[in-house]
């Protein structure tokens, strides 16, 4: 990373970016490459770069139909924890959560990974029930887990109403105190620039229109930019993967959905940790700049437009006012939509297709930005060997085949 003097980062501030150094290549897309990756979101970049780390494959190109990070990976709510409640998905997210605790540093790029903890509120008595189960099973998976009494919550969270008298009131919480946020974009850009300085090609603006398919294998993709061949290819396309899908001439087991999310105008700190309620349906955190983050559930129908409807946004803010009476006179600065690929059970793809060497990853629906450094990492296993790995072969989309479903409807943390 390039470093400034007290002097440089004035004469930056007081700049227009001009003559700033470009982080990544613009290059000019090859004829062939040892693996292509489609999809220039946060798993389809830290796939490419753990390639290229890894496993020394660094003739790659990730083709990305539109600017790094402008599909979910910059449209989320940046929420990072890894209380899964099966050993299977809390495996994926532990490994992607120890990746998280030396990213900065691994890619010498500040993604400002902040463990201010994340706690999810009960508020009957069968929440308190699946919030003991899972802080249980977190625990025997070696995730730091915890119960909280309404006590220790109102002292942890004191803007929030846990009055008895409040219209859900809060019983309960579990409460991971290594999770917390980091700053999706940078993460983004951080997998971009060093995935780049190993040799990766980052093709932006260039969109893939078709597979090159002979005999049941992958040969390359066509692109609005000329054929690319490639005997690898890894889709990571999020909402858009049921339609990559089909341009292979299979079908995956996903809905697209819009997921949608809110900012306030900022406010002074009141709020340092992350607060959800599946059961009021609505959760929150304060960023470093103050404005208030905000989301809750998927908007019901299947759509690709990036936006989503009215009454998800007032169901929401209900729900947080509910909890925080205290902002109930906070204006909203923006709101925005993300297209999210949900699995029938709240877990994701990681898996070989019917074609041979083409690859999907995909299905993380409202709960993939944690996994971002983890789904790359094994993922780029997968693509280098030829084979999954341990961690990601029980997201094969064979499971839906033989019913070994991994149920995670009650940890995704989002309703789906
Ligand atoms: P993306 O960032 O969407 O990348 C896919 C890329 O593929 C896009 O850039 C797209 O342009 C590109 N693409 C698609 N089709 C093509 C094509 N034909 N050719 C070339 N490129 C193509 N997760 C959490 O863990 N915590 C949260 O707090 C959280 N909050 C969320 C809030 C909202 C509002 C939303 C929408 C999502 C949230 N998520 C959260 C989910 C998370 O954002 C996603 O699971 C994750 O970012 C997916 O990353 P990705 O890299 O796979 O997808
Ligand atoms: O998976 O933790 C999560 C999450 C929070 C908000 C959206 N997804």
């Amino acid at each position: 990373m390039q470093r400034y003097s007290g002097f440089g980062l004035a004469k930056h501030a007081l700049s227009h970016h001009e003559n700033w150094e470009r982080q990544w290549r613009n290059p000019t897309p090859k004829k062939q490459y040892d693996v292509v990756i489609v999809g220039g979101g946060g798993h389809g970049l830290a796939t490419a770069y753990y390639l290229a780390k890894e496993h020394g494959i660094t003739n790659v190109a990730v083709v990305e139909k539109g600017w790094l990070g402008g599909g979910n990976t910059a449209r989320n709510t940046t929420i990072v924890r890894s209380n899964y409640l099966w050993d299977e998905s809390a495996a994926l997210y532990e490994h992607s959560m120890k990746l998280w605790e030396g990213l900065s540093q691994d890619l010498n790029y500040n993604v400002m990974f902040s463990q201010r903890g994340v706690m999810n509120l009960a508020h009957t008595l069968q929440d308190m029930r699946d919030v003991q189960r899972r802080v249980n099973a977190n625990r025997l998976n070696g995730i730091d887990s915890e119960v909280l009494t309404p006590e220790q919550i109102q002292a942890i969270v004191p803007v929030m109403d846990c009055s008895k008298n409040a219209r859900y009131p809060i019983l309960g919480a579990s409460w991971q105190p290594r999770a917390g946020v980091a700053r999706h974009d940078a993460v983004a850009w951080g997998f971009a620039r060093a995935a780049d300085a190993l040799g990766v090609d980052i093709l932006q603006n260039t969109e893939v229109t078709g597979f090159k398919i002979r005999d049941g294998r992958i040969y390359g993709v066509h692109t609005n930019r000329g054929d690319i061949e490639a005997k690898t290819v890894g889709c990571v396309a999020a909402g858009n993967s049921g339609v990559l899908a089909k341009m292979a001439g299979f079908r995956l087991p996903l809905e697209s959905h819009p997921l949608q999310a809110l900012v306030s105008e900022p406010l002074k700190p009141v709020l340092d940790t992350v607060v959800m309620s599946n059961h009021v349906h609505g959760y929150i955190s304060q960023t470093d700049k103050g404005d208030l983050v905000i989301g809750a559930g998927i908007d019901g129908y299947n759509g690709y437009g990036q936006r989503g409807s009215y009454p998800t946004v007032e169901h929401t803010l209900q729900a947080v006012i509910e909890m925080f009476p205290i902002f109930s006179r906070v204006r909203m600065n923006r709101q925005w939509g993300g297209i999210v690929d949900t699995c029938p059970d709240a877990c994701p793809i990681l898996s070989a297709t019917p074609v041979k060497g083409l690859y999907f990853n995909c299905g993380w629906g409202t709960g993939g930005f944690k996994a971002t450094p983890g789904s790359g990492h094994v993922f780029a296993w997968t693509l280098a060997k030829n084979q999954a790995h341990p961690i990601a072969a029980p997201f094969s989309i064979n499971r839906f085949h033989t019913g070994a479903l991994v149920d995670e409807h009650g940890a995704a943390g989002v309703a789906h």
